[in-house]
């Protein structure tokens, strides 16, 4: 155990801000004798989408929780305070996940400043540059694997039997435990729930944690009403759409290319008990919502954070939104229901993607007029 010194050296100290922990102390399983572990995570800007709505017809309020700003980058952070902050108090001297990336670079920052060892198991060749490069800068042991998420949680979950290492996947309890820090962030700004709460999935560790959350904070009285849970999986890896595990898993959403969501269960109650659903979208309107967010809400996501919204999209043509409420009214004063869509990484994380989708200019000769031309040539009287 360690003493009072030592815990506050752990602790951040940004300001008013000092993480999740410290915010929301009081609902999670964090002691007297837990040293915390943070980099000042939480705390993410819930951003009114208004090219959005304008596509929506102005049916709906839309908000954007972009956690792309998290310290690593990706939602995973609220998750890994907790786990390591606990892996810490128990006295382990290493942490070891199966990652289809953010879980990887999280832990390995959040592993490097808890001062212990950080293993990661990943899919060979298709974790995104920039989770990778992170991960090997905090300096984690990488295991690539030639297999997919599946089977390195598989490798995980069997040496976790055996040998004494903090497991950092979802599959640990405290990794939702922080993440569920999310829904009281939204209902902490909104004054309460939003009407639909929509959300990209993969192994289903943070639509569980979410719908533990806003459960919470009902049970606390702080929300008066829970909001419909929506679940978005990409249509390579939809195993929760589908109803049965994906063999071969495929998206280029990489973060949740998982073809059997550990959190399956937890995932399906989530649904069922909010009155929600679990969509697919194709690649091909993950990357429409990807440039939409980029190019007319000046937010940069990767792909799987641009699920979120391909599922609005979708969902709004085929009329589901009006159905759902008519089922039940809106609780929000001026009567426009409130959608919060998760974006859940940040565009850095995988800027071979971005390179893919965007036409490289040729180089121009380094004068004036050469440089005027080419503007013209692609704006023409857009700039004046
Ligand atoms: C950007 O890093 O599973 O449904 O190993 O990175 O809780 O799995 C990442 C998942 C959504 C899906 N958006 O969350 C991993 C990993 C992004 C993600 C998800 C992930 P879960």
């Amino acid at each position: 155990m360690r003493g009072e010194d030592d815990m506050r050296q752990i602790i951040a100290i940004n300001g008013a801000w000092n993480g999740i922990v410290h915010r929301y102390r009081q609902f999670l399983p964090i002691t007297d004798s837990t040293p915390i572990v943070t980099l000042c995570e939480g705390n993410t800007p819930l951003i009114r989408a208004h090219a959005i709505e304008k596509l929506l017809g102005h049916s709906l309020q839309v908000y954007l929780k972009y956690e792309g700003t998290n310290p690593t980058g990706s939602f995973k952070d609220r998750g890994m305070t907790v786990a390591v902050s606990k892996a810490l108090e128990r006295g382990h001297k290493a942490g070891i996940c199966a990652s289809t990336g953010n879980t990887s670079a999280s832990a390995a920052a959040y592993c490097a400043r808890a001062n212990i060892k950080c293993i990661i198991i990943v899919p060979e060749g298709r974790v995104a540059l920039g989770k990778l490069s992170q991960a090997l800068a905090h300096g984690a042991l990488l295991c690539s694997i030639k297999g997919g998420f599946d089977e390195a949680l598989n490798i995980v979950r069997q040496i976790c039997d055996s040998e004494n290492v903090a497991l950092l996947n979802s599959l640990n309890p405290e990794r939702l435990e922080g993440q569920k820090t999310a829904a009281f962030e939204i209902c902490d700004v909104l004054s309460g729930a939003p009407d639909f709460h929509i959300m990209p999935v993969g192994n289903a560790g943070n639509i569980t944690s979410h719908w533990m959350g806003y459960k919470e904070y009902f049970r606390h009285g702080f929300i008066s009403n829970l909001p419909i849970m929506i679940g978005v999986q990409a249509a390579g890896a939809a195993p929760l759409v589908l109803g049965h595990p994906v063999e071969n898993p495929e998206t280029i959403a990489t973060a949740i290319r998982i073809g059997n969501p550990a959190r399956w269960k937890e995932a399906i109650e989530a649904r069922d008990e909010s009155g929600g659903t679990i969509v697919a979208v194709t690649d091909d309107e993950i990357i429409a919502a990807y440039q939409l967010l980029a190019q007319k809400e000046g937010l940069f996501v990767e792909p799987a954070g641009a699920a979120s919204i391909a599922g609005l999209l979708r969902l709004y043509t085929e009329g589901y939104f009006e159905q759902a409420l008519s089922k039940r009214s809106s609780r929000n004063g001026d009567g426009k229901p409130v959608a919060v869509c998760v974006l859940t990484g940040h565009g850095l994380k995988d800027p071979q993607v971005a390179m893919r989708l965007a036409r490289l200019p040729e180089s121009l000769p380094p004068d004036r007029d050469a440089v005027m031309s080419f503007i013209k040539l692609n704006l023409r009287e857009q700039i004046s």
